[in-house]
């Protein structure tokens, strides 16, 4: 069935207007299905995507199609601690290299993920013993080495990534949380968060320096902790630049939340990030789900208003939207949760979809 048969574009038109109603401004028109404007052109911020290394080695339509749609790229995997440090002073830097190098050859900007976060430890870290004298040289190497190793070449890091608890707002303390609690805060202390910033700047001082976290759009006591954090920083005079907003989201995310949540984020004064956007369709997990008409553009609909919101950031402040991952196909959602899911603006065939359409009609507005 071509993607866009009038019985598929009828329900698309009517969340259009749905959406128009909501905001109670006129939108663009949806732009016609042949519009071939690409999320790069639509939008006066850089828009991103999360890469994964194997596929851009491995797949020409994968990488033509990075390089023709997005004018920013963020490393989704090979510069994590485990991909970079799988031994102790053991750097490997091959994978990210052949991102530099992408970056470079399309002239795109490369947005580095991640320097310090509780997942993605390699067996040598969890099972690291030492004093603290020990625990804070491990850490001041892996930040010293892997952002000195990329200065000048990355345009930003994720310094820190997920610090905060969902339930309390509390660091993540690997103390009190065994199954989910950070090994940084525990062994380092509830400041290692400055240090990591600082580290990273003393390596690179040229490279914008974020904080990343997920659920901020819906989780206030959440959002106000990490508000206080990055305040608390930035009057210290630690060296961030910017709030990663990782947005996994799902069709049924409220508006007036991600509306008001980005709005408490822009009176930081901070760059805002919309740092890993997706937006499932199958959150409650249904085993027969059928990816219909009305949820594609409900989808649609989601994507428009995520980029119709984010032109209201100031323009200083806006880093851009990434999408986490490029096609359903290669979504990090349907693996982890192991149901289908298509929460990205291309099929696994690599051809827009309807999601696709809300998106860039809302890049441009
Ligand atoms: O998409 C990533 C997946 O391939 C990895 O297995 C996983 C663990 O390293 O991380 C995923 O990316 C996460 C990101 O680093 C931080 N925010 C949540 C992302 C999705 O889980």
């Amino acid at each position: 069935m071509p993607l866009f048969s009038n019985r598929y574009f009828l329900p698309a038109m009517l969340a259009a207007l749905l959406f128009s109603a909501a905001c109670h401004k006129k939108p663009a028109p949806m732009p016609a299905p042949t519009d071939d404007a690409t999320l790069q052109s639509a939008a006066s911020f850089p828009v991103g995507a999360a890469i994964s290394v194997d596929l851009l080695r491995n797949n020409v339509g994968y990488s033509s199609l990075v390089s023709a749609q997005f004018s920013s790229i963020t490393t989704e995997n090979v510069l994590k601690f485990d991909a970079v440090e799988p031994a102790e002073n053991q750097f490997n830097f091959t994978d990210g290299d052949y991102m530099v190098t992408f970056a470079v050859q399309r002239h795109k900007r490369l947005h580095a993920h991640n320097l310090i976060w509780h997942q993605a430890l390699p067996n040598w870290v969890i099972n690291f013993s030492g004093d603290s004298l020990a625990w804070e040289n491990l850490f001041k190497t892996h930040i010293e080495t892997e952002a000195a190793h990329y200065k000048g070449e990355v345009a930003s890091w994720d310094v820190v990534n997920e610090a905060i608890r969902d339930d309390d707002g509390t660091l993540r303390n690997q103390d009190v949380n065994p199954g989910d609690g950070s090994i940084w805060r525990r062994h380092l202390g509830a400041d290692y968060i400055a240090r990591a910033f600082q580290y990273a700047h003393e390596a690179d001082p040229n490279a914008l320096l974020f904080y990343n976290d997920y659920g901020q759009e819906w989780n206030g006591q959440k959002l106000n902790a990490i508000i206080a954090l990055v305040s608390s920083l930035k009057n210290r005079g630690i060296p961030i630049d910017g709030i990663g907003m990782q947005m996994h989201i799902d069709i049924n995310a409220d508006n007036n939340n991600m509306l008001a949540a980005l709005q408490k984020l822009i009176a930081t004064g901070l760059k805002i990030h919309i740092s890993e956007l997706d937006i499932a369709v199958n959150p409650g997990n249904d085993p027969n789900f059928v990816f219909t008409d009305p949820l594609n553009a409900a989808q649609s609909a989601k994507f428009q208003y995520v980029a119709h919101i984010y032109n209201t950031v100031p323009t200083a402040q806006q880093y851009g939207i990434t999408t986490w991952n490029v096609t359903d196909g290669d979504s990090w959602i349907p693996w982890f949760y192991n149901r289908k899911d298509y929460p990205l603006p291309f099929d696994a065939n690599y051809h827009k979809k309807q999601a696709f359409y809300g998106f860039l009609t809302g890049l441009k507005n």
